[in-house]
């Protein structure tokens, strides 16, 4: 049945330094509760729950240069990167429970990381309402988890661009964001200037979600490392409330499935984070309980006789 899943590593990261509500920080344990690991051990995946990374608290301040707890998000990140890094060699699929998206610093560095070393051509799929490709110069908040592509992608400080060693981490060409419809005026020049591959709402409305995944799949071979970056405000809020920024005119929930189900097939999703989402904002874990479900179409559950 799940043949084509590796051993799955969950790595708690309770953080929300990066963003610009208190609560994401909960996110970890409201998945938990959800039945994250059950409803993967129920598809037959070995799974392994790491509990949560420890780092410093929120000391809740004001930007410095444009950021927002940079010294906080550095750490969190370096023990982030640390420990996926750990479960990576060790033949494993790390996935992150967030915490806010800045957590994708480290998680994606980790990936690159192991996919030079095995020779892996890595390609990341970024499904989010936001770009997440801010600068300290251009950012209308300091909340470092509306960054963490541009640091990625080697525009932000050494600190975080350089947090594995080498920068930059990524290429925009191996990015493809999905359901974006929520860019800040110069992030919005930011990324025609990087060329990176948006498929935004309006694209999906007019193409339709099936021929936008063929495209963002495009070229994903049996040497391809997919890292799912998936950011719960992707989803429309009216399904998924439990997000600190709720941006209307999302994915319903058959596309959302979808889009799961098209990443399920092609049997190379290598690592994923699940960010963003705000128990604290949501309704009796609706969103948390619609984050797993759609894990479990990302892992090869379908509705009728696929599986
Ligand atoms: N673009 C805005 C900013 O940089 C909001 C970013 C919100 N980001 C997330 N992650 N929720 O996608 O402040
Ligand atoms: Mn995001
Ligand atoms: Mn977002
Ligand atoms: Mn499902």
């Amino acid at each position: 049945m799940s043949r084509r899943f590796p051993p799955v590593s969950l790595i708690g990261v309770p953080t929300d330094v990066g963003a610009g509500h208190r609560g994401a920080s909960l996110g970890p344990e409201a998945l938990r509760i959800a039945g994250i690991g059950q409803a993967l051990a129920a598809r037959g995946v070995d799974v392994r729950d790491c509990g949560n990374l420890s780092g410093p608290p929120n000391p809740w301040q004001p930007p410095v240069h444009g950021y927002r707890h940079l010294e906080q998000v550095v750490e969190w990140n370096r023990a982030l990167m640390e420990a996926s890094l750990r479960e990576l060699r060790d033949g494993r699929m790390p996935v992150m429970l967030g915490g806010d998206h800045c957590l994708a610093i480290g998680s994606i560095t980790a990936v690159a990381r192991h996919c030079r070393d095995t020779g892996k051509k890595l390609r990341v799929l970024w499904l989010d309402a936001h770009a997440d490709f801010n600068t300290n110069e251009v950012t209308p908040s300091g909340n470092i988890h509306g960054m963490p592509v541009a640091c990625l992608c080697g525009l932000g400080p050494d600190a975080l661009t350089r947090l594995g060693g080498d920068a930059p981490v990524l290429r925009p060409e191996q990015v493809r964001q999905i359901g974006i419809r929520s860019v800040d005026p110069e992030e919005k020049r930011l990324v025609k200037q990087y060329g990176l591959d948006i498929y935004d709402m309006r694209y999906i409305d007019e193409v339709g979600m099936k021929a936008v995944m063929q495209q963002a799949l495009e070229g994903v071979d049996a040497d391809t490392h997919l890292h799912v970056s998936f950011d719960v405000d992707f989803i429309d809020p009216e399904i998924a409330p439990g997000v600190g920024t709720c941006v209307p005119g999302g994915p319903n929930y058959r596309e959302a499935q979808l889009v799961m189900e098209m990443i399920a097939d092609t049997g190379r999703m290598g690592s994923l984070d699940i960010v963003e989402l705000n128990p604290v904002l949501d309704t009796r874990n609706q969103t948390g309980r619609l984050a797993v479900d759609l894990v479990e179409s990302l892992f090869g559950k379908s509705t009728l006789m696929r599986d």
